[in-house]
């Protein structure tokens, strides 16, 4: 069936919606599944724990972006291609474009083109039918990341409770505002490089407006998809 991502800085609204999509899709008869990324298989989990719970261990760039794409690696053939192949609708909460954002402009591992080969290959070749962009200048994501409680967050797979209700900043969440201007700028990029497949939404802008836009744009994709 289709495969779509959300993306965008933390806080912008990207659990909001691809909990609000799913919930849309099954509403209307389609079969649907969540995951969030990293996560959603053992390892994926586990992965996740490693870089994002441990806010004193150590890890270097270079090992911080294998980890991440050492996740979604099993996580697409685990998870993610054999949903597809059943005919289910799959969303996920951040893909590869992430890595390059976080790892590639972020922690400044400048070299894209290695970058691009490395999530093609992670990804089995995967690439996303449509990735919405949820937009945020940094000081309103700053806000919203600071009023953060208990996510809702409800996924295929396990999430552990901990991590459900985690409230204090992560390993990744440490890192300084150049760093999260270097993620955001690109982000940017991205969807300027690739404006067929990431769609740039203003997350600014009403949680149901935002919801409305990405499932309009959702259901055109189903429809040409039946169309052939
Ligand atoms: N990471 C990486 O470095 N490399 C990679 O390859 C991958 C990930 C895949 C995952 O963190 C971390 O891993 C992340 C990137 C890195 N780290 N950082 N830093 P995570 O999974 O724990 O969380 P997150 O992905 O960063 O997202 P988040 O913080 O949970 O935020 P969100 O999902 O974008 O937003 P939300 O939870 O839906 O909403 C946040 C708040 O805003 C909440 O109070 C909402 O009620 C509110 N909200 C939502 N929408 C709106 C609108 N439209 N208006 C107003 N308020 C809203």
């Amino acid at each position: 069936m289709i495969f779509v991502t959300i993306e965008g800085v933390d806080g912008a609204g990207k659990s909001t919606q691809a909990r609000r999509l799913v919930n849309r899709l099954e509403k209307e008869g389609y079969e649907a599944v969540l995951f969030r990324e990293p996560g959603g298989t053992p390892l994926s989990d586990k992965i996740r724990s490693l870089l994002l719970d441990a806010p004193d261990l150590a890890i270097a760039p270079l090992p911080e972006l294998l980890l991440f794409s050492a996740a979604r690696a099993q996580l697409v053939k685990d998870r993610i291609r054999p949903a597809l192949a059943t005919g289910k609708v799959v969303v996920c909460d951040r893909f590869y474009d992430s890595t390059t954002a976080y790892q590639g402009a972020g922690r400044e591992i400048a070299d894209l083109d290695w970058i691009s080969s490395l999530n093609a290959r992670a990804a089995d070749g995967l690439r996303p039918h449509r990735t919405w962009l949820l937009a945020l200048p940094p000081e309103e994501a700053a806000r919203r990341r600071a009023r953060r409680s208990t996510p809702l967050f409800k996924e295929e797979g396990s999430v552990p409770p901990e991590q459900a209700l985690r409230t204090e900043p992560d390993r990744m969440e440490q890192a300084g505002q150049a760093f999260y201007d270097r993620v955001a700028k690109a982000f940017d990029d991205l969807a300027a490089a690739e404006p067929d497949r990431i769609a740039r939404l203003d997350g600014t802008l009403r949680e149901d407006d935002l919801a409305d836009a990405i499932w309009r744009d959702a259901r055109r994709l189903l429809a040409r998809r039946s169309a052939g």
